[in-house]
């Protein structure tokens, strides 16, 4: 039975991820932080037969005990500090956890010794585009982060590169954009629009608030996404990839077809604020990918489309508000 050993597994691609390994017949290791951990105890009444070991990436050595443990075959380092507004405030511990924490993991590799056995996938991002300088954009476009998040997932994108080029190391990056589901958490926009427009189509509250309306995001479904993740691990010689649905929307868009699924009026004023304390010091305003590399080489595509996307979301929010009080 293969092993994985997933970092950040509590997160929403955590979940998708986890479940998939497990339908592929995989041990799953997953990696929690903190002294007592809220989401673990939830995560583990989901997946029972996952074991959970405490481990941080600001850690080196909570990395090397979990990794010389747990001999992993295959490693998916998701976790981060992933909020890009939540790193304009907390630069330091996002370099320190999504930046230097994928180094710090990739030396626990080393020192154990398995690094010419695990195969590692890292999640970057599209946030390393940035101020786009082409569109779409695709593996050969360069950088330019507008976050810390984004400077901090770009260093962690090159170390993984040079890592793979200095030790030939099986390390394949997926460029992921913007992926959105039912664990998709709630400080995201989707995520907020969602259960925002639930609570008013139940009539728990009457109207909410955004920040900038404008930027275009190219938002697929995680549960697509993951796969891909595990088609990288799988091939036989390392790369990256540019992963995405090719389509772009503004957060207004999302908006509106949210408040169309709820069969709700779609004049947003009705419902929306603006929040200028959503408003970010630079931001990254249109996003849209080309992966026809993973086309071509993982047979991979996005099966979910925008309004299916947000279909399910609503629908998943109007069931858990409908639940709770
Ligand atoms: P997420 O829901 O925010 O999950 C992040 C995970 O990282 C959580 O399980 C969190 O655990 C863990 N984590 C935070 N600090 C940690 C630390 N110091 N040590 C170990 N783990 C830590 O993110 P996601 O949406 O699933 O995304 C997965 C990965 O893909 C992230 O690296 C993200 O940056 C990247 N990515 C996401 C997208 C997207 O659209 N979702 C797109 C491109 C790339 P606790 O909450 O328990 O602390
Ligand atoms: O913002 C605007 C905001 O926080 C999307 C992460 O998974 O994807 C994600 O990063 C857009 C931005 O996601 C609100 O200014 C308006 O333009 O949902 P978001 P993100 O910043 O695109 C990338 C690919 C990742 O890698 C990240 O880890 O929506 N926006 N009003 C708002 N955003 C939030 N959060 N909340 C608002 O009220």
């Amino acid at each position: 039975m293969p092993v994985a050993l997933v970092t950040g597994v509590t997160g929403q691609d955590g979940h998708h991820l986890t479940r998939l390994l497990i339908s592929k017949g995989y041990q799953v290791v997953g990696v929690v932080n903190g002294q007592s951990n809220h989401r673990a105890e939830s995560f583990s009444g989901l997946f029972p037969e996952v074991n959970l070991v405490r481990g941080d990436l600001t850690d080196f050595s909570s990395l090397i005990q979990v990794v010389g443990k747990v001999k992993p075959d295959e490693i998916y380092n998701l976790g981060a500090v992933s909020h890009v507004g939540l790193s304009f405030n907390q630069p330091e511990l996002t370099a320190n956890v999504t930046g230097l924490g994928t180094l710090r993991l990739l030396e626990a590799v080393r020192k154990v010794g398995l690094e010419d056995k695990v195969k590692f996938y890292q999640a970057s991002s599209s946030e390393m585009f940035g101020k786009v300088r082409t569109t779409p954009q695709n593996e050969l476009t360069p950088f330019h982060p507008r976050s810390p998040y984004g400077v901090a997932k770009t260093f962690a994108h090159y170390t993984c590169v040079n890592y793979r080029e200095s030790y030939n190391m099986h390390i394949s990056c997926g460029i992921l954009f913007n992926h959105e589901g039912e664990f998709r958490g709630h400080e995201f926009v989707t995520r907020k629009i969602t259960s925002s427009v639930a609570k008013i189509k139940l009539g728990k509250i009457n109207n909410f608030s955004l920040g900038a309306l404008s930027p275009k995001r190219d938002w697929g479904y995680a549960g697509d996404y993951v796969e891909a993740m595990w088609r990288m691990t799988q091939q036989s010689s390392p790369d990256d990839f540019v992963i995405a649905t090719g389509k772009t929307h503004s957060v207004q868009d999302f908006l509106e077809t949210a408040l169309e699924v709820a069969e709700l009026d779609t004049e947003i004023e009705k419902y929306v604020t603006f929040d200028a304390d959503m408003k970010r010091p630079a931001e990254v305003d249109l996003l849209v990918g080309d992966s026809s590399k993973a086309k071509q080489r993982l047979d991979w595509e996005a099966k979910i489309n925008f309004k299916e996307l947000i279909t399910l979301m609503v629908e998943n929010d109007l069931r858990l508000e409908s639940l709770s009080k």
